[in-house]
Formats: structure tokens, C-alpha cells, sequence
């Protein structure tokens, strides 16, 4: 059998509610990044009224983590947040530029769901800069470096008309977003036809941006959400250099195929460690923190030697 590429950590899940010292019913889709030699996660819970906030978790290895005894962001209490963030705050991203740390997250509300922007240097003051998208937006991810003086991200409108899909648009000052294209698109009868959405922050390796998303596939049985990788050039974002046709995860271990949402692995969050390994984290089934390893090379020779089309016709 072929070794897979991500290696599960025999610790999974490394998270779970029962971690957590505040009552929660789920720990997943966390974004993580490292910060003065220790991992920092910012996971999702739902709280037992079913609406999600964000907690946070530290960790010397990376895989062992505590849990902070309070949330670090519940639905704000000032506007315009308050009422854009009245039904929670979801699937934070962590994207570390220019000593700064800038957190985008979900922001749910009776209007729908946006994208807000928060800046932290500490992940202790955490402080709420804009409301970055209008309805009905999700998974934004910024580049951790500016082109041509802009901020760039990906992002991932809804569309009634079309499976949704990766964007990217860009900035002059994070808060003011356009000049938006259509990026990468799900194939028709492929492991992402259903719709796609950006996962972790890019990282920058040799050969281009690692970007790792998530795919999902409509079945009989519902949806499977899984894994997949993209190269983006270093210059230029905009440009892909290669997607891996397959996928790289998809749901197996218990935790992963029966939770709170079956089948899912949903990243929000990966570290590049200085050995060329990738440090890869997913919430199993809405419910639980997983985390695994893998190679990077292997990763992007994936992307390179059976990309597929980033758009169709
Ligand atoms: O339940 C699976 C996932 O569903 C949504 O993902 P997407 O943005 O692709 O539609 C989100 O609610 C995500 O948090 C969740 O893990």
C-alpha cells in the first residue's frame, strides 16, 4: 500500500471538549501559529447553546496542548461587531505579518455570515479592526507578506449559480478589499465537485505558497469534506503553479467519520517547521483536534506532477 502523505499523530485527537475548562461541546478548526518558540491553536467551540466562540491552547511540541481558563473571543458587545457577531464567531485563521499577528474569522449573524478582522501581537489584548466582507462570506486566509504594497487573501463567496469556489482579492490597508478574481474552481465528478474553501494560512516555502484547502464531495450519505494542496507562485499569488489532483486527507479514524458533522477534516491552521516538515491541523467532525505530519517536497511534488486544472470551462 502507498505510504499516505500526511502521517497521523498517534495522540489524535489531540484536543477535546473534555480539555476545555469552561463547558463546551466541541474543540475543532483551529488556526495555530508559532509564537516566541511556543504553538499557539485559536479553536472553535460550540458553546451548549449550540453558538460557537474561540478558545485558545499553547503547546512547547506542537501536538501536547492546555487550555487557557477563558475563551479568548466571544461575540462582541461593541458595534458594528455586536450585532454581526450576535450567532458566534467561527474557524479562526492566524496570519502572522510584520510583528503583528491578523486573525479572520466568521462572524454569524441574523444577516448572515461576514468575515471580520482582529489584530493581536500578544494573543493576550486582542483588538477588533473591521467587518471585511459583506454576506455571505467564509474562510478568508491573508498572505503573511505584501505584493506590490497590497495586502492579498484568498476568500470564498457563497453563489447560487456556481459551486463555491476560491477567490482572491486584495488590499491597500486590510480593511478596504477589491480587485477580487475567481481562482481555482471544483471539478465536475471530483473529490471537491460539491465546493471548496481556503484552509490554512499559505506558507511560504522554496517553490511557492503552500496553500492546503478543503474539498467536498455530495454523497447519498451526505457530504465528505477532505483535504487537498495548491502551489501558488511566489511573486504572484494570483498565479497557481500546480494542484494536486488527489486529495490529501480524507476522513478515517472514528473521530473523523462520526461527530458533531460526519465526515469531515477541516483545516484552519499548518506550521512549516525548519526541517521541511509540515505540522497539519484539522478538527475531525466538527468535534475534536487532530494533528499530523508530513513532507513538504512531498506535498508540492503532488501539486506539480498531477496538477489538475485549477478552472474548467
Ligand atoms: O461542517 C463542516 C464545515 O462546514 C462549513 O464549511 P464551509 O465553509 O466549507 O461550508 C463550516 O461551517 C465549517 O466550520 C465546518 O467545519
Amino acid at each position: 500500500m502507498k505510504k499516505p502523505l500526511v502521517k497521523r499523530h498517534p495522540g489524535n485527537p489531540i484536543l477535546t471538549k473534555d480539555d476545555v475548562p469552561y463547558p463546551v461541546a466541541t474543540v475543532h478548526n483551529a488556526g495555530i501559529v508559532k509564537h516566541r518558540g511556543r504553538y499557539i491553536m485559536l479553536f472553535r467551540s460550540h458553546r451548549l447553546n449550540g453558538r460557537s466562540i474561540i478558545g485558545l491552547a499553547e503547546s512547547r511540541d506542537g501536538f501536547n496542548f492546555s487550555v487557557h481558563p477563558e475563551p479568548f473571543l466571544e461575540p462582541a458587545k461593541e458595534e458594528p461587531f455586536a450585532t454581526y457577531e450576535e450567532f458566534g464567531v467561527e474557524d479562526m485563521r492566524i496570519c502572522p505579518l510584520a510583528g503583528e499577528y491578523l486573525l479572520t474569522y466568521s462572524a454569524y449573524s441574523r444577516h448572515g455570515v461576514r468575515v471580520a478582522l482582529a489584530k493581536t501581537q500578544d494573543f493576550k489584548q486582542v483588538e477588533r479592526v473591521a467587518l471585511i466582507t459583506a454576506a455571505d462570506y467564509r474562510n478568508v486566509v491573508i498572505f503573511p507578506q505584501r505584493f506590490g504594497g497590497r495586502y492579498v487573501r484568498l476568500e470564498r463567496p457563497h453563489s447560487e449559480i456556481s459551486p463555491w469556489s476560491i477567490w482572491i482579492a486584495y488590499s491597500p490597508d486590510l480593511i478596504h478589499w477589491g480587485d477580487a478574481r475567481l481562482l481555482m474552481k471544483p471539478l465536475p465528478y471530483h473529490w471537491d465537485e460539491m465546493k471548496i474553501g481556503p484552509g490554512a494560512t499559505p506558507l511560504k516555502t522554496d517553490r511557492g505558497w503552500l496553500h492546503i484547502y478543503h474539498g467536498v464531495f455530495s454523497t447519498m450519505d451526505g457530504a465528505i469534506y477532505r483535504l487537498g494542496a495548491a502551489l501558488h507562485d511566489l511573486e504572484d499569488p494570483a498565479r497557481l503553479i500546480g494542484v494536486a489532483d488527489d486529495w490529501i486527507l480524507q476522513p478515517e479514524d472514528p473521530w473523523e467519520v462520526t461527530g458533531y458533522v460526519h465526515n469531515v477534516v477541516f483545516t484552519c491552521g499548518a506550521i512549516a517547521e525548519e526541517d521541511g516538515t509540515l505540522k497539519l491541523y484539522w478538527g475531525g467532525a466538527d468535534t475534536v483536534m487532530c494533528a499530523g505530519t508530513a513532507n513538504i517536497e512531498e506535498i508540492i511534488e503532488l501539486c506539480l506532477q498531477s496538477s489538475r486544472a485549477p478552472l474548467h470551462p
